[in-house]
C-alpha cells in the first residue's frame, strides 16, 4: 500500500540492518532508500572492504550469516584457511563467496567507478530493491582512540576484539567529504516523509555519517522528522560494543543517553518495552518517546518494529512543526 511516503534511513550493518530489513519490507523502493556508513572500510589485502555496505546487502538479498550478522549464509573458508597456513594476515575472516565481492568492488573501484556505482552494481547483481547509498564517494576512515593509542576502526573491532578502553573517535577524511548528491536532493526534498537513525552504534556507525558536513548540514534543513530508534535495550547493547564504549566514555549506558548523544539533532526517539519507565525522563523540550518491543530476533520482530517506527514518524511528520 504506497501512501506516497518517502524515507531515508541511516544505518551501519549488523544493528541497523535487522530494522532495515523490516523497512524494506514495509516500504517499497520509491519510498525508501538507506544511506550506510563507510567508517568501517579499509583497504585489505590489497582489496577494497566496505562491511556495513555489505552487511545491508547481504540482509536486504537474504543471504546474510544469521549467527554473526556480517558475511554469507553458507560461506566457506578455504582461501582464508590457506592464508593462514601460509603465513599471511589472517585475523579478518574472507570468506571465499564474500571474498569475491571485494575483488569485484576493487576492480570496478581502480576501472574509475565511483562508490556509489559499484555499490549499485553489487545491489543489483544480488537483486536487492531498494537504493542504498554510501555516506560519501571519498574516503572516510574511523579511528578508535584507545588506552593502547590510535586503531583503525577494523583493528580495533576485530583484531582487537574491542579490547582496549576507548577514549574517542575521529573521522579522518570526514570534513571534506562530499555526499552523494541524490542524497541531499532526497533530504532536501518539500515531501520527504522522515528520516530513521537505526538501531546502530550511535559513535562508530551513525557518528561517521553526521560528520560528514553536507549530511548533517542537510538532516538539520530537512522538513522532515528524525526519529532515532535505541540500540540500547535494559542498559545492554543487543550486539556489538556500544554499552562498552559508553561505559568507557563514562557516560550512563542507558537508552536516554543515546538519545541525549543525538540531542537537538531528534525529533522522535523509540525505546525498548523494557525500558518504559524511562519515557518519563523525556521532557517537554526533548524528542517525543514511545516505548516498542525493538528486539529483533525474527522476521516477524522486523516488521512489527518497522511498522511501529513508520506510524510514528508519519504522526511526528503530520504534528511536529520543523525548526
Ligand atoms: N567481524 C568480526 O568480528 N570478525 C571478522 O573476521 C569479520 C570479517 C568480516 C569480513 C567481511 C565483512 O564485510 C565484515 C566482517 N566482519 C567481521 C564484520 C565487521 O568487521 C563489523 O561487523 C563491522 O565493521 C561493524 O559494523
Amino acid at each position: 500500500m504506497s501512501r506516497g511516503d518517502r524515507f531515508l534511513a541511516l544505518t551501519g550493518g549488523v544493528g541497523g540492518a535487522k530494522l532495515a530489513v523490516g523497512l524494506a519490507a514495509v516500504l517499497g523502493p520509491d519510498e525508501l532508500s538507506f544511506l550506510v556508513n563507510t567508517g568501517d572500510d579499509f583497504e585489505h589485502l590489497g582489496l577494497h572492504v566496505a562491511p556495513d555496505l555489505d552487511s545491508l546487502m547481504y540482509a536486504l538479498a537474504d543471504v546474510s550469516n544469521p549467527d554473526t550478522g556480517w558475511g554469507r549464509r553458507g560461506e566457506t573458508w578455504q582461501f582464508i584457511e590457506t592464508l593462514r597456513e601460509l603465513g599471511g594476515e589472517g585475523w579478518f575472516a574472507l570468506g571465499d563467496r564474500d571474498l569475491a565481492v571485494h575483488v569485484q568492488r576493487t576492480v570496478r573501484l581502480r576501472a574509475g567507478a565511483s562508490l556509489s556505482c559499484v555499490t549499485r552494481e553489487l545491489n543489483a547483481a544480488l537483486g536487492t530493491r531498494h537504493a542504498i547509498w554510501p555516506m560519501s564517494d571519498d574516503p572516510v576512515a574511523t579511528i578508535v582512540h584507545t588506552t593502547h593509542g590510535p586503531l583503525a576502526f577494523q583493528h580495533y573491532f576485530v583484531r582487537e576484539r574491542c579490547v582496549p578502553d576507548v577514549t574517542g573517535f575521529e573521522f579522518a577524511g570526514a570534513g571534506t567529504a562530499k555526499a552523494p548528491v541524490a542524497v541531499l536532493d532526497l533530504l532536501a526534498a518539500p515531501d520527504l516523509t522522515g528520516i530513521i537513525l537505526c538501531p546502530s552504534n550511535p559513535y562508530v556507525s551513525i557518528d561517521p555519517i553526521l560528520a560528514v558536513p553536507e549530511i548533517r548540514a542537510a538532516l538539520r534543513a530537512s522538513v522532515a522528522p528524525v526519529v532515532a530508534v535505541s540500540p540500547i535495550v535494559a542498559g545492554l547493547a543487543l550486539k556489538g560494543p556500544t554499552a562498552k564504549m559508553m561505559a568507557e566514555l563514562k557516560v550512563p549506558s542507558t537508552a536516554p543517553a543515546v538519545a541525549a548523544h543525538y540531542g537537538d539533532l531528534l525529533d522522535g526517539f523509540v525505546i525498548d518495552l523494557q525500558d518504559a519507565s524511562l519515557l518519563e525522563t523525556f521532557g517537554d523540550a526533548g524528542p517525543a518517546a514511545i516505548a516498542a518491543p525493538t528486539v529483533m530476533l525474527t522476521f516477524d520482530d522486523k516488521l512489527r518494529l518497522a511498522t511501529i517506527v513508520i506510524e510514528f514518524v508519519r504522526e511526528l511528520r503530520a504534528s511536529v512543526k520543523r525548526r
